[in-house]
């Protein structure tokens, strides 16, 4: 695997660095407070083209490869989880899809508005009664003439607020079980379609997440992405391109914390000494640059096999559970290294703890990840 980043890759990298910095970082605690959804910078977002990274540009996107779009987002996702949330759905759980599996008429008429930032697109699997079971849905698409009509309740919608665009799994034959599943663009301005509970949540708070109720709801047959059976499979594998963004986005809030850290125990002083110069310290310092770095190679490694058309569904779940697992931990070490002031709304080492939560849980917790990785170890499915 070649480590040396080509010059597209830094230049996509250092726009994503300059623009969290000088535009997010000034309201990323306050919209953490507010959980006000962060409108003006992700449409500034769309504009620096962000929001489409992989997207070929004659559908709107930056036409880079998953490396860019990885280190785009670890950049995001150290200054702001939550715009690293929204980015990441965008990107690889809707862009990813409709590139992948959408015709060229769809394309033309969702991604390209998508990728490009105009519109917000979500994703949107999960129900009540099935999180890690995915294909135990109950929502109904029930085809009439040219059209289907749904009915059903999705929750944990990221984006769900303030999407155009939703993703949608359903069920069109429920005796086949999960392959009896479709996937739809769900146009949000259409009648029966129904926006619930906004979630209050530990983390990401800026980001917004809702329950969405489908009443009655009719779209065009020609929303279908891909063939009536397809659902599932489509669902799996924009997840397993999803997964290597939330690796990254755990990546960028576990780099945070960890320069503070380090920034933190240079400057403070207990017993006549710099913490830094403490054993106990140290030690912390050290796991953390080690387990980042690891963390970083494998979200890396995941991209580059994906960005060479090779098989990487186990190279994705490898790097989201190392790379979530190692945000939880270095963002608790970060705040053992900071003591009270850590603990306190002052700095911003309680937002990553608070953040870094969610990375073990969305778009399949570390549970599942090393369900996945097994099976694909073991052959055993
Ligand atoms: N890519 C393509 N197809 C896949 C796939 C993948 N990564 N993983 C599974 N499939 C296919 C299988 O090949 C199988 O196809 P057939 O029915 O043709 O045999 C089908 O999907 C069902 O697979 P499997 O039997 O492995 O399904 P399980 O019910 O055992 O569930 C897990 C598999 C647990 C991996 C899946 O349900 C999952 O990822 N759950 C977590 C969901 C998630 O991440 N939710 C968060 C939503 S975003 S907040």
């Amino acid at each position: 695997m070649n480590l040396e980043l080509t010059e597209e890759q830094r230049a996509i990298r250092d726009l994503a660095r300059e623009f969290a910095q000088k535009e997010i970082a000034p309201i990323a605690a306050q919209i953490d407070e507010t959980g006000e959804f962060p409108r003006a910078t992700v449409k500034k977002m769309g504009e620096l083209g962000l929001m489409g990274i992989e997207v070929p540009a004659e559908y709107g996107g930056g036409g880079l490869d998953c490396v860019s779009y990885v280190l785009a987002m670890e950049e995001i996702s150290k200054v702001c989880a939550s715009h690293g949330t929204v980015m990441s759905v965008n990107n690889s759980l809707v862009c990813h899809g409709l590139k992948k599996f959408g015709t060229a008429e769809q394309k033309k008429k969702f991604l390209v508005p998508i990728a490009s930032g105009k519109k917000l697109g979500a994703y949107s699997l999960t129900e009540p009664q099935s999180g890690s079971d995915a294909g135990n849905m109950k929502t109904r698409a029930v085809r009439e003439g040219d059209a289907y009509i749904i009915n059903g309740r999705k929750s944990w919608v990221t984006s769900g607020p303030v999407a155009d665009y939703i993703i949608l799994f359903a069920l069109v034959n429920p005796e086949q079980k999960h392959r009896g599943t479709a996937c739809f663009v769900v146009d949000t301005t259409l009648p029966g379609f129904i926006r619930g509970k906004v979630e209050p949540k530990l983390g990401i708070r800026a980001s917004a997440t809702c329950e969405i109720t489908y009443e009655n709801y009719k779209i065009p047959a020609a929303y279908r992405i891909g063939e009536e059976g397809d659902g599932f499979k489509i669902a799996m594998t924009v997840l397993d391109a999803g997964r290597i963004g939330i690796g990254a986005q755990a990546l960028g809030i576990a780099q945070a914390a960890y320069e503070a850290s380090v920034r933190y125990a240079k400057e403070r002083e207990a017993f006549g000494q710099r913490i830094a110069e403490f054993q106990a310290i140290q030690w912390m310092i050290a796991d953390m640059a080690v387990r980042i770095q690891a963390a970083r190679l494998l979200i890396y490694h995941a991209a580059v096999k994906k960005d060479r058309g090779e098989k990487f569904s186990k190279e994705a779940s490898m790097a989201k559970l190392y790379a979530s697992e190692t945000a939880m931990w270095v963002t608790t070490k970060a705040i053992q290294v900071h003591g009270g002031i850590g603990y306190s709304k002052e700095l911003p080492v309680e937002r990553y703890f608070r953040d870094a939560k969610i990375t073990e849980i969305y778009e399949g917790t570390s549970e599942i990840q090393r369900m996945v990785i097994a099976r694909n170890v073991l052959d055993s499915k």
